[in-house]
């Protein structure tokens, strides 16, 4: 379904999409009308693709939009407009939060190759599946932190300039016996809600299950000559305790790990109910060498703020404002004020979601340091992680010339 007041825009994107081989099309030019198909369409048919406009004399893009949602369309919508990035980026946003598929947005005036790219994105049901809150019981949760059933992906972090590999981001997973393996989007939310997050990260740091913990896996690489940093996720609203980081560095001399090797990744959390604590507890942290990242840097309530008052060591920039922002004229400036506030500030800088290539050479020019993502390694089993590093020495050097 195509929708434009713009005759001669239709007849265009009708003509590149029947190049692609979608010849079955209904244009329309008033969205009104496209509205009204749409609730008379005969039985058992449905509407694969709606591309539409944003601004139309009867109906624009956004009211479009909300009308789409509120019948519960579920075929994929594109926005072809001739607005800035900036805007049609924002509509596209709104479109997901409305929990339509939003496949993408075109500008004008539409060029063939832009629609091939756009229809390349078409999902192909290999993504995770949409969480499903309500169906895990506290009690469940309880018994897999007790009988260790959470264990430890790793994600590997490595340096742009030289392509050494310096680190891991620690992921947590669980291994459930029926359901199989589960992620954190399923269950982190709730445990901190329970207030379990602390016994939850703890075991994920010790182990006693199938795999290790991170603290003796560290221990391990070490061992073997890997001198790597393992990051662990704590959002703030676990550091309410004022005992944390003594039992931390109980469990750091437990494992005979240095302290210097393990990195917090903090997230903020609307739940900080005592600053007090969490600043007396951060700052203990770092007297004590433990390393502190503020994670997804750029997004949430107040970044600036923690960048203030929080001594981090590092800062790790939000992938939204990682991946393709070369050629995001919207993003770049972001991206780069980013990292120039890392650098400025003595900090480490890290980019998360580096998925290609052109990610990677673009954060390289930029002068970050160090970076992660889909492209240099996804999370993995420790078991994995040798034959990982074997890989990436063999890509390394051609990205580093
Ligand atoms: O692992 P995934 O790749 O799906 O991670 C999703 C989110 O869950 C990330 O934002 C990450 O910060 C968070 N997460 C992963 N492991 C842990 C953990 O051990 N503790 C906390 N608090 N968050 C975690
Ligand atoms: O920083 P945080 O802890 O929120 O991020 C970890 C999350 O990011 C995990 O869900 C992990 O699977 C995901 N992730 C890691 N690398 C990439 C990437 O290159 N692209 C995308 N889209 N997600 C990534
Ligand atoms: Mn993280």
């Amino acid at each position: 379904m195509l929708v434009d007041d713009d005759a001669f825009q239709l007849k265009l994107l009708g003509l590149h999409l029947r190049q692609i081989g979608a010849l079955k099309q209904q244009p329309f030019t008033a969205a009104r009308a496209a509205l009204a198909a749409l609730d008379s369409l005969p039985e058992g048919q449905t509407i694969d693709l709606l591309m539409c406009d944003l601004q139309m004399p009867d109906l624009d893009g956004v009211e479009l939009l909300r009308h789409l949602a509120e019948r519960g369309f579920r075929g994929q919508v594109a926005l072809v407009s001739g607005e800035d990035a900036r805007l049609l980026h924002t509509v596209e946003k709104l479109g997901r939060a409305h929990g339509l598929q939003v496949l993408g947005a075109l500008p004008k005036p539409v060029a063939y190759a832009d629609v091939q790219a756009l229809l390349r994105r078409w999902p192909t049901g290999e993504r995770r599946a949409v969480p499903v809150r309500d169906v895990l019981p506290l009690a469940e949760l309880r018994r897999a932190i007790e009988q260790r059933e959470l264990v430890p992906h790793y994600q590997p972090k490595v340096e742009l300039a030289s392509g050494r590999w310096v680190g891991v981001e620690a992921l947590v997973r669980w291994q459930h016996p029926e359901r199989g393996i589960l992620f954190p989007d399923m269950f982190i939310a709730q445990a901190e809600e329970a207030g379990l997050i602390g016994e939850l990260t703890k075991a994920l740091l010790e182990g006693g299950g199938p795999e290790l913990g991170v603290l003796p896996q560290l221990r391990q690489w070490l061992d073997e000559g890997l001198h790597l940093q393992a990051a662990v996720n704590v959002s703030m609203a676990m550091l309410n305790d004022a005992r944390l980081p003594d039992q931390l560095q109980a469990q750091l001399d437990a494992a005979r790990v240095p302290a210097s090797n393990l990195v917090l990744e903090v997230t903020e959390s609307r739940l900080m109910e005592d600053a007090r604590t969490t600043l007396d507890i951060l700052t203990r942290m770092r007297l004590k060498r433990i390393g502190l990242s503020i994670d997804d840097f750029g997004t949430g309530h107040s970044s600036l703020v923690q960048l203030r008052d929080v001594p981090f060591g590092e800062l790790k920039v939000d992938r939204s404002f990682v991946h393709s922002a070369h050629q995001r004229p919207d993003l770049l400036p972001l991206l780069r004020a980013c990292l120039q506030m890392g650098q400025q500030l003595g900090m480490k800088t890290v980019a998360e979601g580096i998925e290609d290539e052109a990610d990677w050479r673009h954060l390289r020019s930029l002068g970050c340091d160090v970076a992660q993502g889909f492209f240099i390694g996804r999370p993995m089993p420790a078991s994995q992680i040798k034959a990982w590093a074997m890989s990436w020495e063999a890509r390394r050097a051609a990205l580093t010339d």
